[in-house]
């Protein structure tokens, strides 16, 4: 069993002095205490909302929750000891798991001591002459202290569509990202399901199994590759075990932080039947690696609609009933424009009898009724309604904390026109803020524990040489941030990217969100090595004091 936080919250004390509060007990959040506590000696505390650690994975327990990059190198790689003692039981690691990871690695490094569950930030505000930050919680609890770093990650605010009438359903709802612990029954029951990006497509095949009927509502079809998870045998463990060093080597090396290599061929420029039999290889080995089978599937939209073709061809292979096979064909977008979801038997799922699919483009919703869904053709009946509609990703998470910069500098206000930061880890105005992951960063574009312990060790680095050289407060100057930002959209620019008109990339997914692309597409190795020469300047474009 695992021991939980022995923190419980002090009301009416004075207010708590720290160093540093860390916000979030996810993968970034736990690197970072861990960092900052045992590495630095700072007085840290974490504050995380949710009744256990595990960030989007304690909220993200929908059936079918896993993650779709594999385990081996969906973990930490900054401890030997660690990586040497656990090992993963799936080729995917499912939600369950992972939190029994988080678990283990929190045990290991005796971090529950410093993390105070059940408490959510309602604000923070900086004061320029302490050069502190006040963070208050719904609590009524108050914290003072000096650096506050924001681990909240990218897809923490679940997007509930505001349908008409959803208060007057009599059955259940539930969003995916935040899933009830004890789990939901919904065998005998008819569910209805919106949403058809990654979570959805994971979520479909169980929810089929397990429901009397299911009836899928989808906005826009989506491409898939197959996940074709599995056990992994002790042999594969003993030898990911012992060439650790090599898979890290390669996934910091590389453009998204896994551990493969990007193709060096162009999908153009090889024959047809050289083509086809390497995507023919990439679908049969399965995982996100399909993207990799050729240089510029991301980059031109040639090579880009040879992925794409043959894609739906393997759709039409499985979807047996032609009418249906019309409806989840993709046409408006191109594979991997929007994040690609892998899946287990997505496809085959609309081969059962007892699931229905909802072409939303045909026929909207109008409202949520007492009995179900109505849309501009009929009312569907439901006991069950499961959104799978995403997130109001990077700046959701940020925004809802409430933060006031200097002189009572909103963050709402900072990025009225969309997100503007420095490398994703400091936003003007807002000093001895740091954020993990960032709007500005990799982040999402990579795999992220890769992506996170590179933000945690940049953070520590700059927290020591500070502290080092007698500084109190760094803030990144408003140039550094403007160039930042012209360097990001010239790095999806120069992608296919931000041509997926319906991509939570760019905020598409959530009415009145700025049109932005968010994360840096620029690859991960290149934003390390900008960062590191950074840091190596004495933190050019940061203003310290
Ligand atoms: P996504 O990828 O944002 O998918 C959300 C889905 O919900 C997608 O099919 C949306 O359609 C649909 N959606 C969103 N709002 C609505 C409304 N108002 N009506 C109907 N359908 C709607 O979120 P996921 O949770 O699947 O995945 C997020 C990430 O988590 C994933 O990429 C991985 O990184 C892990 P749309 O495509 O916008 O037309």
């Amino acid at each position: 069993m695992t021991t939980q936080s022995i923190i419980t919250p002090t009301l009416n004390a004075p207010p708590h002095e720290f160093d540093a509060i860390i916000i979030g007990a996810g993968f970034s959040g736990l690197y970072q205490l861990h960092k900052l506590r045992d590495e630095l000696g700072l007085n840290v505390r974490v504050l995380e909302k949710g009744a256990g650690i595990g960030g989007t994975w304690f909220w993200n327990r929908y059936p079918g929750a896993r993650c779709d990059s594999e385990s081996y190198y969906y973990c930490y790689s900054f401890n030997k000891e660690i990586e040497q003692a656990w090992s993963w039981s799936e080729r995917y690691p499912e939600h369950t798991e992972i939190r029994k990871y988080l678990n283990f690695v929190s045990d290991r490094l005796d971090l529950k001591r410093d993390i105070q569950l059940d408490t959510e930030v309602k604000s923070a505000a900086f004061n320029e002459a302490s050069t502190m930050w006040k963070v208050e919680t719904v609590g009524g609890e108050t914290f003072l202290t000096r650096f506050l770093i924001t681990a909240v990650g990218c897809l923490s605010a679940a997007n509930v569509p505001k349908f008409e009438g959803l208060e007057n359903f009599k059955g259940d709802w539930y969003h995916t990202g935040n899933w009830p612990p004890e789990g939901v029954d919904f065998a005998g029951k008819r569910v209805g399901q919106i949403g058809t990006g990654s979570t959805g497509i994971q979520l479909a095949p169980v929810l089929a199994g397990r429901s009397q009927h299911l009836t899928i509502f989808q906005r826009t079809a989506n491409y898939s590759i197959p996940a074709r998870n599995r056990s992994v045998t002790p042999e594969e463990v003993d030898l990911t075990r012992k060439n650790y060093d090599d898979v890290w080597r390669r996934a910091r090396s590389g453009t998204n932080g896994h551990p493969f290599t990007m193709s060096s061929l162009s999908a153009i420029a090889v024959t047809d039947a050289e083509r086809r039999a390497i995507y023919q290889k990439a679908w049969e080995r399965g995982g996100l690696r399909f993207r990799a089978s050729f240089k510029d599937i991301l980059a031109d939209n040639k090579a880009n609609e040879t992925a794409s073709d043959f894609i739906r061809e393997k759709i039409a292979e499985i979807v047996k009933n032609p009418e249906l096979l019309e409806k989840l064909t993709p046409r408006d977008h191109g594979f991997a424009t929007k994040r690609p979801p892998i899946d287990s038997g997505y496809f085959e799922t609309f081969n059962r009898d007892n699931v229905s699919l909802i072409d939303l483009k045909a026929e909207p919703i109008v409202q949520v009724t007492e009995k179900g869904i109505r849309t501009t053709k009929q009312e569907y009946e439901l006991d069950i309604i499961v959104f799978a509609t995403g997130f109001d990703a990077f700046t959701g998470p940020l925004l809802r904390l409430n933060l006031t910069g200097s002189h009572g500098y909103a963050l709402k206000e900072a990025w009225a026109a969309g997100p503007r930061t420095y490398l994703g880890l400091q936003t003007p105005k807002f000093p001895n803020l740091f954020t993990i992951t960032g709007p500005g960063s990799p982040s999402v574009l990579c795999n992220m524990p890769i992506a996170i312990e590179q933000h945690v060790d940049w953070i520590t680095t700059c927290i020591r040489d500070m502290r080092a050289q007698g500084l109190t407060r760094i803030e990144a100057e408003p140039e550094a941030a403007e160039q930042w930002v012209e360097q990001v959209n010239a790095a999806a620019n120069a992608t296919l990217l931000p041509m997926a008109s319906s991509s939570w990339y760019l905020g598409a997914n959530v009415p009145g969100k700025p049109r932005v692309f968010m994360p840096y597409a620029g690859g991960f190795a290149r934003y390390t090595d900008i960062c590191n020469d950074i840091t190596k300047s004495n933190y050019r474009g940061f203003a310290r004091s």
